[in-house]
């Protein structure tokens, strides 16, 4: 793939929280951090995204009395899973991992903001209809294909592909730049989709 000047890369979740030692740690998830980095100094684009839950935030077990981490629910806009408690805002876990290469990303985006509502995708909350912004942002600047990479393949990850796809962005995702967290066999799952809705998933870039 030769990298173009309307390309962005799109980096999910590269928190504390998601790597080893954090309330949501990823297996390996800090291995991410030098692909990533590699890959932001090729791209004219960057965008973060941020995990950004107030306390409380009903996607955290704890809000749910008697449900454990990792269970599922039914929330008004369908099944959620039931997370530990992470990505608060302004703690050390939502913070970027010290590591990650910030200093290029011309937009930073927040979400999971909302108490009510838990948002995996950079494009759309859970419901799949609350917007976060991004499409907007990238097609006025004429973004036009998405290059992603991060945590988790199977939930952030692939949430941003597929809403990436269906809003009709050209969408590329780096395996080696992202980590899993592999609930049930999410990671195949999430394989399989992101596939069949177009996604290329690409070892590595060349
Ligand atoms: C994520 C679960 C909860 C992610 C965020 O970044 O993949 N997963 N919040
Ligand atoms: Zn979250």
């Amino acid at each position: 793939m030769n990298i173009q000047s309307d390309d962005v890369l799109l980096v999910i979740d590269v928190q504390n929280d998601f790597c080893p030692g954090g309330a949501l740690a990823v297996a390996d998830g800090d291995a991410v951090v030098p692909v990533v980095n590699r890959l932001a100094e090729r791209f004219e684009h960057v965008v973060l995204t941020q995990d950004w839950h107030p306390n409380g935030h009903s996607s955290f077990a704890t809000s749910h009395p008697g449900s454990a981490p990792f269970s599922s629910i039914t929330m008004p806009y369908g099944p959620q899973t039931l997370w530990p408690d992470h990505c608060v805002q302004g703690t050390p876990g939502a913070a970027f991992h010290p590591q990650l290469a910030t200093e290029k990303a011309e937009l930073v985006i927040r979400k999971g903001f909302r108490s009510a509502i838990d948002s995996y995708s950079a494009f759309f909350e859970n419901d799949r209809t609350t917007p976060t912004g991004l499409a907007g942002y990238l097609r006025e600047r004429g973004l036009k294909r998405i290059v992603m990479a991060g945590l988790a393949t199977d939930f952030c990850v692939n949430y941003s592909a597929l809403d990436a796809r269906r809003l009709g962005f050209e969408t590329v995702v780096v395996l080696a730049g992202c980590r899993a967290i592999d609930l049930a066999g999410s990671l195949a799952a999430a394989s399989a989709g992101m596939a069949a809705a177009g996604v290329a998933l690409l070892d590595d870039l060349a």
